[in-house]
C-alpha cells in the first residue's frame, strides 16, 4: 500500500507542477516577456507523466512543438523550463529554442520539432542506433493525430516493424489538427486496426488516469523487450486551450464547449487529487504539497525574469 501511495503522490506532484506551470504562463504571457509562440499541454498531463514515470532516466523521448508537459515530466527542471520560455542565457538552450524547440539531451529529452511528424523518423533512427550499440536505451516518440496524416509516420512505422527496432510510439489523439477533426481528415475508421496489420504491438485507451497510463507503458516496454517488436500506444485526451496560445477557443466554432465539459469531468489532475484522498492523504497534506510546488514555480519565474539574455556572440553558435 505504501508503494502505491508513494507512486501516486509522485504522479500527482508532477501533474500538479505541470498544470500550475502552464497556469503561470497563462497569467504572465500578456506581459510580452515570453517571446515564443506557445502550444499548451493542458489536458494531456496524465500521458506525459504516466509514460515518463515508466522510463529510465537514460531513455530518450522525442516530442512535438506541444511538449511543455513532456519536458517537465522527463526533466523535472522547472528552472530551466522558465529560463527557456523567457529566452534567457541561463537556460540549457540559452533561449534559442523557446516553447516549440525544447531540447535537453542530458535528461534524455532529445528533440522537439515544429514540423509535424518530423520527430518520428529521427526517433526511429535513434532507436536503431541504440539497438546497434546495445546500450539498453529505449526511445519513445510522441506525436498527434495530425502526424499520422504524413507519409513520414507510415515510412517510420514500416521501417521500425521491418527492422525490429525497439521503440514505443505514443499517439496522442486529441481529435483535432489545428481546427480540423480526425473525421474530416482520416479516410479510415480505426488507425489501431491498420497499425495492427504491421508487426507492431498495439494498445488503445481513453483513460485520463495516470496510473493506468503508467501500467500500459510498463506493459508495452516489457513486450517490446520480449518480442523485439515496436509498440504503438493510442492515447486519447482533450486539448483544453486553443491550438496555439493561452486562451480557450470555443467561440471559433470548430468544436463545442460541451465536448470540453465532458472531458473536464475526468480532468487528470483533479482525478489524481481525488485518488490521493481515497488513498488516505488529508486535505492539509495535499495543500502543503501544492504550496511547496507553487512556491518553487514562483521562484523559477522570478529567476527567469531576472536572468540576462545571451549576448550577440551566441547568435550563430549551436545552430544546425
Ligand atoms: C509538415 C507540416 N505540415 C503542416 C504544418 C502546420 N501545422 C502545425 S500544427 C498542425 C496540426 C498538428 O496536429 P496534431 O499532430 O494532431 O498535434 P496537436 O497540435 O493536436 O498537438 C499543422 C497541420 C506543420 N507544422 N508541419
Amino acid at each position: 500500500m505504501n508503494a502505491k501511495k508513494d507512486l501516486n503522490v509522485s504522479f500527482y506532484k508532477k501533474m500538479y507542477m505541470i498544470r500550475v506551470s502552464e497556469e503561470q504562463i497563462q497569467k504572465h504571457y500578456h506581459e510580452d516577456e515570453m517571446k515564443t509562440p506557445t502550444h499548451m499541454s493542458m489536458g494531456a498531463e496524465a500521458i506525459a507523466v504516466g509514460v515518463c514515470s515508466a522510463l529510465k532516466e537514460t531513455d530518450q523521448v522525442f516530442g512535438t512543438y506541444r511538449s511543455h508537459a513532456l519536458y517537465l515530466a522527463k526533466t523535472a527542471d522547472i528552472d530551466d523550463f522558465f529560463a527557456e520560455m523567457y529566452g534567457k542565457a541561463t537556460a540549457l538552450l540559452k533561449g534559442k529554442g523557446g516553447s516549440m524547440h525544447l531540447c535537453a539531451p542530458r535528461y534524455g529529452f532529445m528533440i522537439t520539432s515544429a514540423i509535424v511528424a518530423s520527430n518520428i523518423p529521427v526517433g526511429v533512427g535513434a532507436a536503431f542506433a541504440n539497438k546497434y550499440l546495445d546500450n539498453q536505451k529505449m526511445v519513445v516518440v510522441f506525436f498527434g493525430d495530425g502526424a499520422v496524416d504524413e507519409g513520414a509516420f507510415w515510412e517510420s512505422l514500416n521501417a521500425a516493424c521491418l527492422m525490429k527496432i525497439p521503440i514505443l510510439f505514443i499517439y496522442e489523439d486529441n481529435g483535432y489538427a489545428v481546427h480540423s477533426s480526425t473525421t474530416q481528415r482520416h479516410g479510415y475508421l480505426s488507425i489501431t486496426e491498420i497499425v495492427k496489420k504491421f508487426n507492431c504491438l498495439v494498445k488503445s485507451s481513453y483513460t485520463t488516469d495516470v496510473e493506468e497510463i503508467y501500467d500500459l507503458t510498463l506493459n508495452s516496454l516489457s513486450e517490446i523487450n520480449k518480442t523485439e517488436q515496436p509498440a504503438f500506444l493510442h492515447l486519447k485526451y482533450y486539448r483544453y486551450l486553443e491550438h496555439v496560445g493561452v486562451f480557450e477557443d470555443f467561440k471559433v466554432g470548430y468544436r463545442d464547449r460541451a465536448e470540453f465539459e465532458k472531458w473536464k469531468m475526468r480532468d487528470p489532475v483533479i482525478l489524481q487529487r481525488d485518488k490521493l484522498i481515497k488513498l488516505g492523504f488529508s486535505e492539509n497534506e495535499l495543500l502543503h504539497i501544492e504550496k511547496e510546488i507553487n512556491d518553487k514555480i514562483s521562484q523559477c519565474i522570478a529567476n527567469a525574469k531576472r536572468a540576462p539574455f545571451a549576448d550577440e556572440t551566441e547568435l550563430h553558435k549551436e545552430l544546425y
